[in-house]
């Protein structure tokens, strides 16, 4: 098992790093995944999000159900979430075969970050967790791109949020299939839980669809958890008798190859011209005065063509 755990390990750096081998290892694993649900979790910064996560994978590591989580930092080099797998890890001293933790920062891979997260999920699938967590700050379209990718999204937010629920976000309020009004311990909740509420029933809504509930919850003590996973239960449910959860899918897929097949061609491209392409063509821009759109023009030609033979 602990050979297992290192291979899982070594494959998502892979992936993490946009290691061309990662792409076969993923086609491979394909076959292996589908079972896990996803669940992205998102909201404003500290809200507590990670809190959240780290009382939902003990309630469900009690129930016996394996939990993947990948927590995605867009704003950030440093991995916040690396707290998170040291707290769950603290609870016992072997490796718990059931949980495995992943944070992911940008590391300069801001456009691929939304496709690696999602790829780390398949990874967790394909090794077998029956649910897959992904945490992410919600302010802008890398955490939309990352939520896209699972199955339910949680929005987690904060009494102190209530003001600014319009002005906050409107796409927060556009995004969640449950809702999370985390801190309910603190002064004012019940009037944020109102506003909040008042603000969903305001979404669009057609005959049968799902209508978000809120949950309130207390993180920090683990209260509301059960209810939590509840409201999850029934969307997922609902999502597999009204077949939202095959539109959902499809989205999903055509988004996977469209970035699968984008990656491969701009990995073929450079590959093709060669390492020092790029410097050769700076070199007749600056030297010879030529120009660098005709330049490019050319390196895409010359791929096009050779690519035919
Ligand atoms: N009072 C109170 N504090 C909480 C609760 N849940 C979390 N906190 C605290 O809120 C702070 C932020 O929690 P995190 O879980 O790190 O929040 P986060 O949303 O993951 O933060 P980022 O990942 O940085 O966006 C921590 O100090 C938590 O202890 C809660 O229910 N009540
Ligand atoms: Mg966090």
């Amino acid at each position: 098992h602990s050979g297992d755990r290192r291979s899982l390990a070594r494959l998502i750096s892979m992936v993490e790093n946009a290691d061309p081998r990662a792409e076969s290892c993923l086609a491979e694993l394909y076959g292996r995944t589908g079972r896990a649900f996803r669940i992205g979790i998102t909201g404003p910064p500290g809200a507590g999000k990670s809190t959240l996560i780290d009382a939902l994978v003990r309630e469900l590591r009690s129930q016996d159900q394996s939990v993947g989580v990948v927590a995605v930092d867009p704003t950030s080099p440093f991995t916040g979430g690396a707290l998170l797998g040291d707290r769950v890890r603290v609870s016992s001293r072997e490796p718990d075969p059931g949980f495995f933790f992943r944070s992911m920062a940008t590391r300069g891979n801001i456009g691929g970050l939304a496709a690696a997260a999602s790829e780390v999920s398949d990874v967790f699938d394909a090794y077998g967790m029956d649910l897959v967590l992904l945490e992410t700050v919600g302010v802008g379209q890398i955490e939309l791109d990352v939520v896209a990718s699972a199955e339910c999204t949680v929005v987690v937010l904060v009494p102190e949020s209530g003001d600014d629920v319009q002005a906050m976000k409107a796409g927060l309020m556009e995004i969640g299939d449950v809702y999370v009004l985390n801190k309910s311990d603190r002064d004012g909740s019940g009037l944020a839980a109102r506003e909040i509420r008042a603000a969903l029933s305001l979404r669009q809504s057609v005959e049968g669809s799902w209508s978000p509930p809120l949950v309130q919850t207390v993180a920090s003590e683990r209260k509301g958890i059960d209810e939590l996973l509840d409201a999850v239960g029934s969307f997922r449910k609902h999502q597999e008798e009204t077949g939202g959860a095959q539109i959902r899918k499809r989205n999903v897929l055509r988004e996977r190859i469209r970035v699968a097949a984008e990656r491969t061609l701009r990995r073929r491209l450079w590959e093709h011209a060669g390492s020092d392409a790029l410097d050769e063509a700076v070199a007749a821009v600056m030297d010879d005065n030529r120009n660098p759109y005709e330049l490019a023009a050319e390196l895409a030609r010359r791929f096009i063509d050779g690519g035919k033979s």
